[in-house]
């Protein structure tokens, strides 16, 4: 018997989209979403703000919230930061799959179809995205920041003793019972990493599908490039961890 509660079946996906100071880019990103996932698939678009979201980015999304009001649900966050924006949305979820993304267009909101369908084929796993594997890319990536990103890769992969290329980055579907289940730690963006890892440590089979990375066209990024570096702690942290600490003590079985 598995650790974590298994899901055996794909019914609808809960969209997350966490705003700061995106306005056209979170627009162009729920179009795309709705042109491209069937309606029946979605049970909600939950865009989660706080106090720092923008004046422009919230009349976005009030303007989308009258024009779907059965889809685009609005969450208040109450944890702090990125992680905690996630973390506050797995609690909210009502689909029986959740899709983690941005909404500054840097994870192509073109390829969640894909995420959607893939999950529907494998409900139990984790469809996770890659800009390493064939098909996928960085464009406006710096070099610098490029080097990093590999380097860190390797350093998990090795550390985890898995196939996946890219485990930092943000854009992915769980089964949402899973990510009920599990004790989350992080606030800040290396919750990218610890919601990737905790699940693999638990035995949550993963795919990698390729993602094709473009850097954002405005406002600019929640996190300085130092702050990567953060990822090692929480890399290390969850590899000797006991696995039963991983979970909610009211999951654990
Ligand atoms: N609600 C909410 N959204 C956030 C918060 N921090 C970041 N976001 C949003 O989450 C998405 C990803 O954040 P970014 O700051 O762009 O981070 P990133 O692109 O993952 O990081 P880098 O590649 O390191 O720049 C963006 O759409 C942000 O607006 C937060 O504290 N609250
Ligand atoms: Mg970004």
């Amino acid at each position: 018997m598995s650790l974590y509660p298994d899901t055996t079946r794909f019914e609808s996906v809960t969209i997350v989209l966490p705003v700061i100071n995106e306005t056209f880019s979170l627009r162009q990103s729920v179009d795309i979403l709705l042109r491209d996932v069937p309606r029946t698939d979605i049970r909600e678009l939950l865009i989660v703000v706080c106090a720092r979201t923008t004046p422009a980015s919230m009349s976005v999304v009030d303007e989308l919230k009258r024009e779907h009001p059965d889809l685009v649900m609005v969450l208040n966050q109450k944890r702090p930061f990125l992680g905690g924006a996630l973390r506050d949305a797995f609690d909210a979820a009502r689909g029986s799959h959740v899709i983690i993304m941005s909404s500054d267009l840097e994870t192509n909101p073109n390829e969640a179809h894909l995420l959607v369908e893939q999950s529907k084929a494998h409900p139990g796993s984790i469809i996770t995205t890659s800009r390493w594997i064939r098909g996928g890319s960085f464009t406006g990536y710096s070099r610098i920041k490029l080097v990093c990103n590999w380097l860190f890769q390797r350093f998990f992969s090795v550390l985890y003793l898995t196939r996946l290329t890219d485990m930092t980055y943000g854009y992915r579907i769980f089964p949402t019972r899973l990510v009920k289940a599990i004790e989350w730690e992080e606030l800040r963006h290396p919750f990218n990493l610890e919601s990737m890892i905790k699940p693999l440590r638990l035995g949550v089979p993963a795919l990698e599908i390729p993602s094709v990375w473009t850097a954002r066209q405005e406002g600019e990024s929640q996190n300085p490039f130092f702050r990567n570096f953060e990822y090692f702690r929480t890399g290390l942290k969850v590899r000797f961890a006991p696995r039963r600490s991983l979970l909610r003590r009211d999951a654990a079985g």
